[in-house]
């Protein structure tokens, strides 16, 4: 599990080189937007359970199909382990964020998520748009808490969207 400076020196180290001005500048830029990190996942976390809830409820309003007889998430079961999924993904998002890094998201989530899925018949695009109405959500709850700008909360939930959407060549 790499973080955005480890991740840096495992770069230059392999080349054998010193930092030069472009690691320089991104580490000056991880450390500069540490603060409104941490204050993302303090937001986050205080009040994570309500996020999930809600991004579920707004995801089955907008797909209805979902749970009713037939849809992937119809009975308790598995309504519970499509709203699990979704607090998986809030929580590694979360890490990734203060990480700076995405790391831990291809290392701990993401890796055969697809083939499960696949052979689950959990469908991939409406899981992308619960990833997006959580970021939305996320979104809104940081800016709350006092970071105006939130645009690096975007990471890591784009990431996910984009590694699940990606198609098989
Ligand atoms: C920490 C990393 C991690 C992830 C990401 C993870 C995902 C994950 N989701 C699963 C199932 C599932 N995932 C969903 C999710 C959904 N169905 C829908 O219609 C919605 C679109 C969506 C919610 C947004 C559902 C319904 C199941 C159960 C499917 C079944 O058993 O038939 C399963 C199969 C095993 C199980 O049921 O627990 C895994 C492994 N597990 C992990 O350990």
């Amino acid at each position: 599990m790499r973080d955005a400076v480890t991740s840096l020196i495992k770069n230059y180290d392999v080349a054998g080189r010193y930092f030069d001005r472009n690691a320089i500048d991104s580490l000056k830029s991880y450390f500069e937007s540490g603060t409104a990190r941490v204050q993302a996942a303090g937001a986050i976390n205080s009040n994570a359970a309500g996020l999930v809830k809600q991004a579920g409820l707004r995801l089955f309003e907008e797909l209805p199909e979902l749970i009713r007889p037939g849809g992937n998430a119809y009975t308790t079961r598995r309504y519970a382990a499509c709203l699990r999924d979704m607090d998986y993904y809030l929580r590694y998002a979360t890490y990734a964020l203060v990480a700076g890094n995405t790391n831990v998201l291809d290392e701990r989530v993401l890796q055969g998520l697809r083939e499960t899925y696949n052979s689950l018949g959990v469908p991939i695009g409406p899981t992308v748009r619960g990833v997006q109405i959580l970021k939305d959500l996320v979104k809104e709850q940081v800016l709350a808490a006092g970071v105006a700008n939130t645009a690096f909360v975007d990471e890591p939930f784009d990431h996910i969207t984009r590694e699940l959407s990606e198609k098989d060549i």
